[in-house]
């Protein structure tokens, strides 16, 4: 990951930090590592942010700059992924309600589309109620839900519960993940599995997929 591009992320230099991103892509580097680098980025404009040196203008500019380079990285994620689709299924997915951050769940989205999943995206801030009755109109197998916000792990929780009140919740395998959700995170919630990135959310959803054609 280019020492460069981090650089220029953090220092809000809009600019030069998408011309690098651009030529990194082009030069051909691995997509998944160039937005995995912009995480790193994202990470130290954080720290900036709890620590009071930066405040919301820059949170806002470093969420665009990062919606900007995963829109160039589209494409090449597409040219590395598309032959490996074999197993399909639907994935209905959204930010729990609370949580506006949805640059990572795009990524997830985007990532299992490519796969040969069928996404359904609730967008963000989206209430127990929305996924339930998503569940009980897309009838999928996998439910995705996307978290920054450590007080939206609440929302997933009670998500997870009124799923399970509404009786759908056996059809279903419920993945969660985003910033600081972990294992902990799962059990509390109830959920299933724990992704720690996009491909590790698409490793889950094709396994699940999987025993259940041998069920
Ligand atoms: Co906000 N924000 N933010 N923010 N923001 C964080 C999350 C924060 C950690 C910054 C900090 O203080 N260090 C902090 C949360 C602290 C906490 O809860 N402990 C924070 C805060 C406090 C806030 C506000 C409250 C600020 C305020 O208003 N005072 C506010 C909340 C709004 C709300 O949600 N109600 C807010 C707002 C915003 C912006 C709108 C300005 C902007 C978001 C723009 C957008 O999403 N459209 C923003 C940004 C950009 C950030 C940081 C800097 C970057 C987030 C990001 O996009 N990361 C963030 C700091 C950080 O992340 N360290 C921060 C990159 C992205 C690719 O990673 O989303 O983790 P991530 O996704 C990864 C994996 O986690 C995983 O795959 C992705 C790709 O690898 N993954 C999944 C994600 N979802 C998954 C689902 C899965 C599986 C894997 O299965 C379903």
């Amino acid at each position: 990951m280019s020492h460069d591009l981090v650089e220029a992320m953090v220092n809000m230099r809009e600019t030069e930090a998408m011309e690098l991103a651009r030529k990194m892509l082009a030069g051909g580097e691995d997509a998944l590592h160039v937005l995995e680098g912009c995480r790193a980025a994202m990470e130290i404009v954080g720290q900036r942010f709890e620590a009071g040196r930066y405040f919301l203008p820059e949170l806002i500019m470093a969420g665009e700059m990062l919606k900007k380079i995963s829109q160039m990285a589209k494409p090449f994620l597409k040219k590395e992924c598309s032959t490996k689709a074999d197993v399909r299924g639907k994935v209905v997915i959204g930010s729990v309600k609370g949580d506006i951050h949805d640059i990572g769940k795009d990524i997830v989205s985007f990532m299992l589309e490519i796969n040969g999943f069928e996404v359904y995206d609730l967008g963000v801030d989206v209430p127990a109620e929305k996924f339930v009755d998503a569940i009980q109109e897309v009838q999928p197998e996998i439910v995705g839900m996307s978290a920054l916000l450590t007080t939206a792990f609440e929302s997933m929780k009670n998500t997870v519960e009124v799923i399970e009140v509404a009786g759908l919740r056996d059809r279903i395998k419920i993945i969660v993940g985003g910033g600081t959700v972990d294992e902990k995170v799962k059990e509390y919630t109830g959920a299933d599995a724990y992704g720690a990135d996009a491909v590790a959310a698409v490793n889950l959803s094709r396994e699940w997929m999987k025993r259940k054609t041998y069920e």
